[in-house]
């Protein structure tokens, strides 16, 4: 009778001790799968932060020049960046702080040996969106909003325009190519966007652009070819022409 008795209680102990593991288990497997999604971004947050901005420009020269190519623009999202607002001590209440997210520009120009000359090429943007000819001088001077703010006379403030990027280089079977970074413009909503209400353009140049002040001609000369800038709404597009 006694030992029935002590079969039952052992029972009874184990399977409690079951229950209780089965408990505590339960309780580490929840724990850890709020821990893992609590961790993860949501889907909207993920491709707010990670979508660049793109933009691009096909550029085109006079019809018989057989010059064409595209220009891309890749801003990326900038969530590290200041965000903008009063920061100044009380003495300057009105300063702010500008988010400056940089822009990576690549530029492929193709044209025939003997038009698109072998060797450096003035590349601008320019702060109209037009092109048209002759001489696309629609596109007005170069991308200028400030802080200076001078378009014109082009060389009284070259090469410190907020449109001004390094020559395109052209290699001896007409190929160009331009890769560069700047954080003087902006491809989102800013004083130094480049959609501003009449947009802007690429233009390149016969000659190379010499980077220096006060000397006419020196950034570049003749407009040879020229692109709008247009924003693309569509990621993958832009990364086809990469
Ligand atoms: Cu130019």
């Amino acid at each position: 009778m006694k030992l029935i008795s002590n079969m039952r209680l052992i029972t009874k102990l184990f399977v409690g001790c079951f229950l209780v593991a089965c408990l505590l288990g339960t309780i580490w497997l929840l724990g850890n799968v709020w821990a893992v999604n609590s961790a993860r971004p949501s889907k909207n947050n993920e491709n707010k932060q990670s979508n660049p901005v793109l933009a691009r420009a096909f550029v085109h020269g006079a019809p018989s020049s057989g010059i064409a190519g595209v220009v891309t623009f890749r801003q990326p999202q900038c969530p590290g960046c200041p965000t903008p607002g009063p920061t100044a001590p009380p003495t300057a209440p009105g300063f702010r702080n500008f988010p400056e997210p940089t822009v990576e520009i690549v530029a492929r120009i193709n044209g025939p040996n003997g038009v698109l000359t072998p060797g450096a090429h003035g590349m601008h943007i320019h702060e109209v969106g037009r092109c048209e000819l002759p001489g696309f001088t629609t596109a007005g001077g170069h991308f200028d909003p400030g802080p200076f703010g001078s378009s014109t006379p082009v060389d009284a403030n070259h090469p410190y325009h907020t449109g001004d990027v390094p020559n395109l280089i052209v290699d001896a079977t007409g190929h160009g190519f331009l890769q560069h970074t700047t954080s003087r413009i902006t491809l989102s909503p800013g004083p130094l966007s480049v959609f501003d209400l009449d947009g802007s353009a690429v233009i390149i140049h016969l000659d190379p652009d010499r980077g220096i002040t006060g000397v006419t001609g020196a950034s570049g000369g003749a407009r040879i070819a020229c692109g709008i800038i247009e924003l693309v709404s569509d990621n993958n597009a832009a990364d086809d022409d990469k």
